[in-house]
Order: C-alpha cells, then structure tokens, then sequence
C-alpha cells in the first residue's frame, strides 16, 4: 500500500522519533545485559552506583537550570526587525569569575560523594556480613586467562570464580605476564593487576548467579577474549562445589577398561540392562570406552605438560589453566565459547584459529582423537 507523499513527510519524523525511543529504552532492559554496572548485585558494585546515581541527579538538576535560564534568554531577549544593533561587549571579569566559580564548585560537591566512596571500596571488611571471615580469593592474569587460587582451601581453578553468597570475598590479584584489569560490573571492580606488586579487592555478592567479568586493560592480541564468571552460589552449592574440586586430587582409574566390551553399547541396551542398572552419569560417562582413549592422549599429547587436572595438591605453577571439573564449566577459551562437545573439540583441534597467539599449540589431533579427549573432559565435573 503506498501512502500518498504528504502522509510520508508528515509521518516519517514521528516513526524516526519512536524509532531512536525504542533503541534508547532497549538500554533500559537491564536483565538482559548483565555485563552492566546499573545493576548492582554486590555491596561494592552497590557503592560505586551511588555515586553515579548521586551525580546523574545532581547533573540533572543544573541542566534543567541551565537550559531554563537558556530558554528564558532567547524569549525574552529574542532580536525584532526594528531593533537597534545591539551594544557590543568584550570580556567581562565579573562574568568570567561567575563561569569559573560555578563549575568549581560543582566538582567540589561532586568531589565529596566520591572520595567518601574511594575510602570506603579501599577499606577491606574484617567480617562478612554472614559473620565469617572473609574468603580470601587469589586472581593471578594470564595473556589471556584467569587464575582462581583458593589459599584456605587449597583449590587452583580458571575463568569460573565460585563464590558463596554473603560471605565477603577478599581478592589479592597479581599478573604473570603483562598489566590485565579485574572487572565484574555487577559485583566489583575495575582493578589493575601489576607483575610485582599486589592489588586489593573486595566484594560480597548478594543473590545467587552468574555474573561475567572481564579483562578491561589492553593485554596483548587476544585481550578481547579475555573473560570470565564469577558464579555466586548458595553456601550450599559453594560446599558442593568444594567438595567435588577436592575429589579432583583422587585418581579415577576410567571404568571402561575393566569392563568388557560386550556388555555396554547397544547390546546392553537391547537386553534393558542398561535400564535396570540405576549408572550415575559419570560411572556411565567411563564406561565409554573413548574415556580411556582420552585419557591415555592426556597424557601422550603434551596436555599435561601445560594443564593439571588436580584442583587440589597439582603443581602451583602451570602454563595452561587448572582443568580440575572442566567438564562442568559453563565456558571455555577463557569466557569465549560454550562448552559444548562440539565447541570443545573445535577448541581442542583449533587453539590457534579460535584464539591466535595463545600459548596452545604444537600437536595436531585426528577427529577421533579430538573425540575421545572431549569425552575424557566430559567426566572432569
Ligand atoms: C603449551 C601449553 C599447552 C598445551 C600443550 C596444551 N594446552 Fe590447553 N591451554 C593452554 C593455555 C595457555 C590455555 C588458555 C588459553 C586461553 O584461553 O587463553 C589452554 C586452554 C585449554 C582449555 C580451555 C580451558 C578453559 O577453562 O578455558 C582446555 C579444555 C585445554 N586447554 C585442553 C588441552 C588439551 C586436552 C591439551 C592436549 C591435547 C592441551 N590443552 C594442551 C596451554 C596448553
Ligand atoms: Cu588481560
């Protein structure tokens, strides 16, 4: 259907204007977009919004001023046909000091609610608000991914941050290599980490979630897949979560060489064994017979020369991440990808084409290969 030509001109400008509404208002749909520091989910983040909110009101109210006093000007000023030309004026010492003096004192004002706040962030809590002492969190950078140290627990993880609700975290980070930032926007942040020289943060996350971070210093090639969760679990979900990294340290000798063949695959399923057998996924997921396969490849293919599969009690110093419950994590590539079987295979096959420059490299695998890693991996939970 055309629309005659006046209706256009006379409608346009009103679909143009609700149009620029609606991408402006998307800004709005918080939930959406987690990675925002308008929607605080932690004591620290709650602070630094104050301060934003303070000054957004603060700036709103003299651009109402401002513009009133604008609008007043051109009304009541405005030139008529038969005016005289208007005196001309060159500098004004009273004016200048008036234009000088204000927006001064504008910063000062401003300046109060901040450094109030720079103190107070500065200021690591003794107690959380639980009661506990809190939980020290050691973050170590890495070109281009996070190192989780747990000292009190003994736990090393990567790129998946487990803390408990309401108990403070006290984060002491540092860098292996070049300058990184440490930013959760909900929950803390932004923070330098330096090669030699230890950096302070501290947040208490107040609802159960997954929150994402991110590198937000230039730190080379891959800075922009440089990412991370900080998964805020219920105290109880935080012990589980413990308790399976400390079974990481416990050698499981794969189930599938110790059974025969025969009695897993599609003939156990035509006989229904595999129904009446009550197999918990992972006793399931090592009777397959490429877990093993897997796992002799962890070992053959340099793997384990770069990551330990021990949350707990592996060597302290590794070039790759802490693989411990990989199988479980809700990313890989360091926040990039999904981890999916797929994506993991691709990760594992690619490094370079999915991350160039990361220190993965120097062996090719077969897709059989790739497979039966993935499958190997899929057991870590
Ligand atoms: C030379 C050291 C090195 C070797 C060998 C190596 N990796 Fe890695 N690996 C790394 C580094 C470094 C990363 C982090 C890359 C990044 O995200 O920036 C990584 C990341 C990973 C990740 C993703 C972890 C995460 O949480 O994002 C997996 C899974 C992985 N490697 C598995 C393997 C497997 C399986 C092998 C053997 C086939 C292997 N790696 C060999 C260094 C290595
Ligand atoms: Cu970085």
């Amino acid at each position: 259907m055309a629309l005659p030509r006046a209706l256009w001109r006379r409608h346009l400008p009103l679909g143009l204007l609700a149009l620029f509404a609606v991408v402006v208002l998307a800004g709005c749909a918080g939930e959406n977009y987690p990675q925002s520091t308008l929607h605080p989910k932690g004591d620290f983040a709650e602070l630094v919004d104050a301060v934003f909110m303070k000054t957004v009101w603060w700036a709103t109210a003299i651009f109402i001023l401002v513009e009133a006093a604008l609008l007043y000007a051109i009304f009541k000023f405005r030139g008529k046909p038969d005016d005289p030309e208007p005196k001309q004026v060159h500098g004004s010492t009273v004016v200048e000091i008036i234009w000088t003096v204000i927006p001064a004192a504008v910063l000062a004002f401003v300046a109060v609610p901040t450094v109030q706040t720079i103190f107070k962030t500065a200021e690591i809590p003794a107690s959380s608000p639980d009661g506990q002492k809190p939980l020290t969190v050691e973050v170590i950078g890495h070109q281009w991914w996070w190192e989780f140290r747990y000292p009190e627990l003994g736990i090393i993880t990567a790129n998946e941050m487990h803390v408990p609700v309401g108990r403070t975290v006290d984060i002491r980070m540092k860098t292996v290599d070049v300058l990184h930032s440490f930013w959760i926007p909900q929950l803390a942040g932004k923070r330098d980490l330096f090669p030699n020289r230890e950096t302070r943060l501290w947040f208490t996350a107040k609802e159960a979630g997954e929150y994402p971070g991110a590198c937000a210093e230039f730190c080379g090639l891959q800075h922009g897949k440089m990412l991370f969760y900080v998964m805020a679990d219920t105290p109880a979900d935080f012990d589980a979560w413990v308790a399976r990294r400390m079974q990481d340290s416990v050698t499981v000798v794969p189930m599938a060489a110790a059974i025969p063949s025969d009695t897993v695959g599609p003939a156990a399923d035509a006989t229904g064994l595999m129904d009446t057998l009550t197999v918990s996924p992972m006793a399931q997921a090592a009777m397959d017979p490429r877990v093993a396969e897997g796992e002799k490849l962890f070992l053959t293919k340099a793997c384990a020369g770069c990551h330990s599969l021990k949350a707990v009690g592996g060597p302290p110093v590794m070039v790759g991440p802490n693989l411990g419950g990989i199988g479980a994590r809700r990313m890989i590539a360091a926040g990039w990808m999904r981890n999916t079987d797929e994506n993991l295979k691709h990760w594992l096959q690619n490094p370079q084409e999915v991350k160039e420059g990361v220190l993965m490299a120097g062996y090719t695998l077969s897709d059989a290969e790739a497979e039966a890693l993935v499958a190997y991996l899929r057991t870590k939970q």
